[in-house]
């Protein structure tokens, strides 16, 4: 019986050092010392042995028990270990690796064409001011010279809130509102950017677009100056051989006014399909401010004059970029924004 027990002992220490996981050590466990395991199966044959010999062989199969246990516990240490080790050469991580670097994003075509349009009139002594998009009926048209029967004053065309509120429709309320709180003080110079809605969708009307308004107010401010400032406008931004061009237009807060017109940027005045064969390309409206308007705000037209402008910064951009549809401005697709200068 005692070589039957070395005999178990010498075959399960074989096969506990060959087990390769820890779930082949719990089969060698219940197999060997399990309560139907070989041990106790041998263990039972007790019974029949000589009763003197009986301690020597029970005192025998616990120091084997307790020898496979023992065994057992360091298989499933170095079976967790190694386990672990393998765990962490595939997690191996380098923290000395540069990081993955973010890509660095552009400027939406309209911000880098409004930022160089407040440059240009910053350069020549004009402030920005910005206003409320909602606005009164009062700001939007009636301090305007807007008559009741215009267009933009129907429902059709702009954005009603209520009866008197409404998103503004140009951002001149803005310099009505600049010119009240100044009067009766000159000069006022400034240009007022920013979101208007209308109601009109197509590839070169959005519902919301931009605009940048500009106003002077001076003692004998007159069309020369409107000229001057345009002229030199307009050169910066499509070129100094531009050619200009005033045509006598028509707006309800202006008298005269006038279209400014450059030569076409694509054929350089010869005509072409983008400048509809007439050699021109519209690019803001203008005029001298009535004196109806400057007389709302708070002013003595006998005393001041001013001129004013406006202009749709996506216009300005399509002509100066070559954009043929205003929708690519608000589509947020890369293909398109990316094209456009950096930082
Ligand atoms: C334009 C064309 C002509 C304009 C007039 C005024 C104000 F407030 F002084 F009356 N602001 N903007 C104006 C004049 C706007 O946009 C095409």
């Amino acid at each position: 019986m005692q070589e039957q027990l070395k005999a178990l002992e010498g075959e399960a220490r074989g096969e506990i050092e060959q087990a390769a996981t820890l779930e082949q050590v719990e089969e060698l466990r219940v197999r060997y010392l399990g309560r139907k395991g070989k041990l106790t199966l041998i263990l039972r044959g007790m019974k029949d042995l000589p009763s003197d010999e009986r301690p020597l062989v029970g005192k025998l199969g616990n120091e084997i028990r307790a020898r496979l246990e023992d065994l057992l516990q360091q298989r499933r240490i170095s079976l967790q270990e190694s386990l672990k080790r393998e765990r962490l050469e595939r997690e191996r991580l380098d923290v000395t690796m540069p990081g993955a670097r973010p890509r660095l994003g552009n400027k939406h075509p309209l911000t880098l064409v409004l930022e160089e349009i407040k440059e240009i009139f910053m350069g020549l002594g004009f402030s920005v001011v910005e206003g409320p998009e909602i606005e009164t009926d009062y700001y939007n048209f009636e301090a305007l010279n807007l008559p009741p029967n215009h267009p933009a004053r129907d429902m059709q065309d702009s954005f009603y809130i209520t009866e008197k509120i409404l998103l503004r429709t140009h951002t001149s309320p803005v310099q009505a509102r600049t010119m009240e709180r100044t009067a009766p003080a000159v000069p006022v110079r400034i240009i007022c950017p920013g979101k208007v809605y209308r109601r009109d969708a197509d590839s070169t009307h959005s519902p919301m677009f931009h605009q940048v308004e500009g106003l002077v107010v001076d003692r004998n401010v007159t069309l020369a100056h409107l000229k001057g400032v345009l002229t030199h406008f307009a050169r910066e931004v499509f070129g100094a051989d531009r050619k200009v061009r005033f045509r006598p237009s028509y707006f309800p807060f202006t008298e005269p006014s006038a279209e400014v017109d450059i030569s076409c940027v694509i054929c350089g005045g010869r005509g072409c399909r983008v400048c509809s064969h007439t050699g021109w390309l519209e690019i803001l409206g203008s005029g001298l401010v009535h004196p109806r308007v400057l007389a709302m705000s708070g002013y003595d037209p006998d005393k001041v004059s001013g001129f004013a402008f406006g202009m749709g910064v996506e216009r300005i951009a399509m002509l100066k970029y070559g954009i043929d549809d205003i929708r690519l401005f608000f589509e947020n697709n890369l293909r398109f924004l990316e094209q456009f200068g950096i930082g």
